[in-house]
């Protein structure tokens, strides 16, 4: 079975993650700026540096509240700024906060590869990838993130951007296969509900006479799963 990785834009408003997905998908621009209501996603594949062609589902996304939940079980997470705008740089404190601090997913946002994409390069630029790189190491803490300059006027850049991050998913997926990595789902089986699977798959609440309530989490269920089948 071929794995899907799930890759979401995510930024400011304007800062052009819908012409980046529409160029990769038809080669075309608009001036127009239309904005998206509601996130939703694309299928597609990507053609890696290694010849393959990989699967991809890419998410655009609208306002936050919905791009929380939509990022908790993703594969991979496109940052996108305006390259023309240094505000949509400085937005991405907030934006990112309320992600990290959204635990509810199968597991911490750290563990997510990561990337820039520095959009509208065929405009004149007020931030550079030097200093969007180092905005991002010390107020989101994200350690050497790869930043793309790209244009979806142009074409430039957008299938290095896409393949990047496809290429970073399949790394952390493989890592996420490693033999030790499933000897710690094995290991952490509760010792009364014995198997990893239900581990995951609920939410435990204790009630006030000290009895468990199990309540089903799904991102996490299709999270083990993916990491109990290791499909790359
Ligand atoms: N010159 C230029 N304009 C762009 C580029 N990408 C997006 N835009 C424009 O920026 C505006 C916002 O783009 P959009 O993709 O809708 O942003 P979103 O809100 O992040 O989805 C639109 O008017 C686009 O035409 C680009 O690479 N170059
Ligand atoms: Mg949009």
């Amino acid at each position: 079975m071929e794995r899907v990785f799930k890759v979401v834009l995510v930024g400011g408003t304007a800062s052009g993650k819908t012409s980046l997905r529409n160029f990769l998908l038809h080669r075309t621009y608009t001036w127009q700026h239309t904005p998206t209501n509601n996130p939703d996603f694309v299928s597609t594949s990507v053609a890696l540096n290694n010849g393959e062609l990989a699967a991809v589902q890419i998410w655009d996304t609208a306002d936050l509240l919905t791009t929380n939940s939509l990022v908790q079980d993703a594969d991979g997470i496109i940052l996108v700024i305006d390259g023309t705008r240094r505000e949509s740089l400085l937005l991405l404190e907030q934006l990112w906060s309320a992600l990290a601090a959204d635990s509810s997913g199968p597991r911490s946002i750290s563990m997510v590869p990561v990337i820039l994409a520095r959009t509208k390069v065929d405009m004149h630029q007020n931030i550079d990838c030097v200093q969007a790189k180092e905005y991002c190491r010390s107020v989101l803490g994200i350690d050497n993130i790869v930043c793309i300059p790209a244009s979806a006027r142009t074409g430039e850049g957008i299938a290095t951007l896409f393949q990047t991050i496809v290429e970073q998913c399949q790394m952390q997926a493989q890592a996420a296969c490693a033999p030790e990595q499933d000897k710690l789902i094995l290991d952490s089986r509760p010792s009364r509900h014995g198997d990893p699977i239900a581990y995951h798959r609920f939410d435990v609440d204790e009630g006030p006479n000290g009895k468990r309530k199990y309540r089903i989490n799904s991102s996490r269920f299709r999270y083990t799963i993916r990491r109990l089948l290791c499909l790359t």
